[in-house]
């Protein structure tokens, strides 16, 4: 590819489409709360597709309403492919995923504006409902993309506020019909933030991610007996409320004991009636387990099974679990991962190689094509947090490796 290897992207131009996004949905004091299929999240469709148009791209919907943008190369075949997710959590920041999909975007201009035409197609997507925050799995839009989840179990899931995806994304109009499981690209590349300290610990620009760690998530259904706080003896309760505190209380002993890679979040918990004289009567919580090692992880998760049915007896209380994801952990092609290493190297940046913490719509990818990541770092290693930031040189580097990365793969 003769030329490629001088070009640079125009970070300023990547920077005014995230900043342009990030004001749909907007939160103090720069982030983004656009959950997936709301109104929001329909908006935001709407502004990447209009760019995506604009530059002449082929655009795809399919049944899940992942949108692909593809620019066709010398050669016929299955595109170099790049991507993300801009669908964000209810308190997000303005970088997680809309990067990935932004930079892809502004690669795919920076070749234009230098008249270079790659061999293979290159197509830059956004996948839906990567956060999984409203309509469980996370990942699932490119789960149903590589053929992992039924499109029809997908439509037919019903959120944590009680709608169904299907007459959500139906109502802001990306119930589309191009085929699923979509088309295998050549190769998939997808630049995310860290959104962890390890770079910045590390004072590394740029992370060569080599995998994605195991994750479980759990529904725990507690039903106790609602009484009066006050005429209730200690040795008569049955309350949820303190069932509830008692497995988030748990978990993170766990995650303390078992140490390493093992983590452990109670992000939801709601009690019901919620008010303060009353016993509650039943409670619903969440629990997010992740490890690199699989056999940890179900370690993890036979504990806490271990411990429910131990809480259930002594508090004398009915649980019920139900799983809302369980992804193994997933390692990426080190063909992939060693031509990030080498063009980070090669733009003079610092580099590591790295797990990722997160879950990402690349380990989906990584089951139908050779793939990889590129990470950039985190400010304070904060993310799903209005706070969340990336510097202005660390977008550039991360979008230039990526530059970098998808033109050799897609070069004959
Ligand atoms: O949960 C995750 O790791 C991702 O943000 N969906
Ligand atoms: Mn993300
Ligand atoms: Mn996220």
């Amino acid at each position: 590819m003769t030329g490629a290897e001088q070009l640079f992207v125009d970070v300023e131009r990547l920077a005014a489409r995230l900043d342009a996004l990030a004001e749909i949905g907007p939160l103090e004091p720069g982030g983004s709360s656009r959950l997936a299929f709301t109104e929001l999240d329909g908006a935001g469709r709407d502004l990447v597709v209009t760019w995506m148009r604009d530059l002449g791209l082929e655009i795809t919907i399919d049944g899940i309403g992942n949108v692909i943008a593809t620019r066709q190369g010398r050669t016929e075949g299955p595109p170099v492919m790049t991507g993300s997710h801009i669908d964000t959590v209810r308190t997000g920041g303005r970088f997680d995923g809309c990067l990935g999909v932004l930079a892809g975007l502004e690669v795919i201009e920076t070749l234009m504006d230098a008249d270079i035409t790659t061999d293979r197609p290159m197509a830059v997507g956004f996948f839906s409902n990567e956060e999984g925050a409203r309509f469980p799995p996370d990942m699932m839009g490119s789960l149903v993309y590589v053929g992992g989840m039924p499109l029809e179990e997908a439509l037919d899931t019903v959120g944590i506020d009680g709608t169904k995806v299907r007459d959500e994304l139906d109502s802001i109009g990306y119930l589309g019909s191009s085929p699923i499981p979509g088309l295998s690209p050549h190769a998939f590349v997808e630049l995310h933030i860290e959104q962890g300290p390890v770079l910045e610990e590390g004072g590394v620009t740029i992370g060569a991610v080599e995998s994605v760690q195991g994750i479980s998530w759990t529904e725990i259904e507690i039903v106790g007996q609602s009484n009066h706080a006050g005429t209730t003896p200690m040795r008569l309760r049955h309350d949820a409320g303190y069932a509830a505190a008692a497995v988030s209380t748990f978990i993170r002993g766990l995650a303390d004991e078992m140490s390493g890679d093992q983590v452990a979040t109670c992000g939801a918990m709601t009690l019901h009636p919620n008010l303060v004289n009353v016993i509650a009567a039943n409670a619903t919580i969440t629990v997010d387990l992740r490890n690199t090692d699989d056999e940890l992880l179900q370690e993890a998760e036979a504990r806490l099974a271990r411990f429910l049915e131990k809480l259930a007896s002594s508090e004398g209380v009915d649980v019920t679990t139900r799983t809302l994801a369980r992804f193994e952990p997933v390692v990426f092609d080190q063909t992939v991962v060693g031509l990030v290493e080498a063009n980070a190297r090669a733009l003079g940046h610092s580099v590591v190689r790295m797990p990722s913490g997160a879950g990402h719509d690349a380990q989906m990818m990584a089951r139908v094509a050779p793939t990889g990541m590129v990470f950039v770092p985190s400010i304070d290693g904060i993310s799903h947090n209005p706070e969340e930031r990336t510097d202005l040189a660390d977008l550039r580097a991360g979008a230039n490796v990526l530059l970098r990365t998808l033109v050799q793969l897609a070069t004959n």
